[in-house]
């Protein structure tokens, strides 16, 4: 199955829409998986072996300006530079857009910024996709529904199908194999008091990307079978956690679900582990500031970075053990 059939079911007859003349910019936060995306079933469809659930970040995401260029061919500005086409990050947008060229006669202009550090590990793939899903949408006049726009933007990132909703989203596995039931699903719960915490532990890029990490330890990583176990699990608990606001629990399924996907890529071959001495470091100082009553989570994903959990009430105790840290409440 191709990405480009799909596109053309979804859009129909407005495969052929003219875009609009003037710039159009849209918004669609970060999000970070409670319960992670780890392993495709489709390489090229980016379905997952498993489905996944997320809390989206707010107002810290992505913001994505798209309009038609005048010139024979795609300009990108990431973050106020302009980015040489030549390069991974450019590579990977513009096989994104040119599913969408009308007779491939259409360039694009992209302007995009995050409003999270670059640092943190989060100006990531997912809220940049899912926003410039969002500006094609708005650029073409599609008018798609969320849900079609998910899949649309899981094209270009698997996590970005989650990063169309604020809050607590689930991206289901879906059976089919053309994936019109691999989408995103927002959670219908609001949790004002649930804090996130993004803990640098270095700035310095990774050496392998999420995407060769998945496959290569689906490929050879023994564990790997146990993981749509571990995650049927979790995220039973995850949505119990949510329902009930039991904090504990969330947290508990939470570290213990990025614990989990670690130790896959530990068990891959060659192996790869995304932890700094830092992040053991700091993973101990978390787990004895448990022992020590105070009721503090972490989760991991495919960088050594940390993103803490914790409750508002516990805020001035969390931000006296760790600085500097990036605090964000999702639900304010
Ligand atoms: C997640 N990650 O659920 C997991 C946890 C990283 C660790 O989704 O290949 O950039 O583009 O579908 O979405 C990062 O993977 O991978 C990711 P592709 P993506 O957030």
């Amino acid at each position: 199955m191709k990405k480009i059939d799909i596109i053309q079911h979804i859009l129909g007859e407005r495969c052929n829409n003219i875009p609009q003349l003037h710039p159009v910019t849209a918004f669609a936060p970060s999000n970070i998986a409670l319960c992670k995306y780890w392993g495709k079933r489709d390489r090229e469809l980016n379905l997952p072996m498993t489905s996944s659930l997320s809390i989206s970040l707010g107002d810290h995401g992505t913001h994505t300006t798209l309009s038609i260029s005048h010139d024979a061919n795609d300009s990108i500005v990431l973050n106020g530079e302009v980015i040489d086409l030549s390069t991974a990050f450019a590579r990977r947008v513009i096989d994104f857009l040119n599913l969408f060229r009308i007779d491939n006669k259409i360039f694009f202009h992209m302007d995009t910024h995050s409003t999270i550090p670059i640092a943190a590990g989060l100006a990531s793939s997912a809220s940049g996709f899912a926003s410039l899903t969002l500006a094609l949408n708005e650029l073409f006049q599609w008018h798609l529904t969320k849900r079609d726009m998910s899949i649309l933007a899981r094209f270009g990132s698997g996590s970005a199908s989650r990063s169309l909703w604020s809050g607590f989203v689930e991206w289901q596995r879906g059976e089919r194999d053309d994936g019109m039931d691999s989408v995103g699903r927002p959670l219908d719960a609001v949790w004002k008091d649930l804090g996130i915490g993004l803990l640098i532990v270095s700035d310095k890029q990774k050496s392998v990307s999420s995407r060769e990490a998945m496959a290569r330890t689906i490929d050879t990583s023994v564990f790997y079978n146990l993981w749509p176990q571990k995650v049927a699990h979790d995220l039973e608990h995850i949505k119990q956690a949510i329902a009930e606001y039991d904090f504990d629990l969330l947290g508990k399924t939470a570290e213990s679900n990025a614990l989990a996907m670690h130790a896959t890529m530990l068990t891959a071959w060659p192996p790869i582990s995304y932890y700094l001495p830092d992040t053991i470091q700091m993973m101990q100082t978390i787990w004895q500031l448990r022992a020590d009553g105070l009721p503090i989570y972490f989760t991991q994903d495919a960088g050594s970075n940390l993103k803490l959990l914790f409750l508002r009430s516990d805020l001035s105790a969390i931000k006296s053990v760790f600085t500097p840290l990036k605090i964000i409440f999702p639900f304010d």
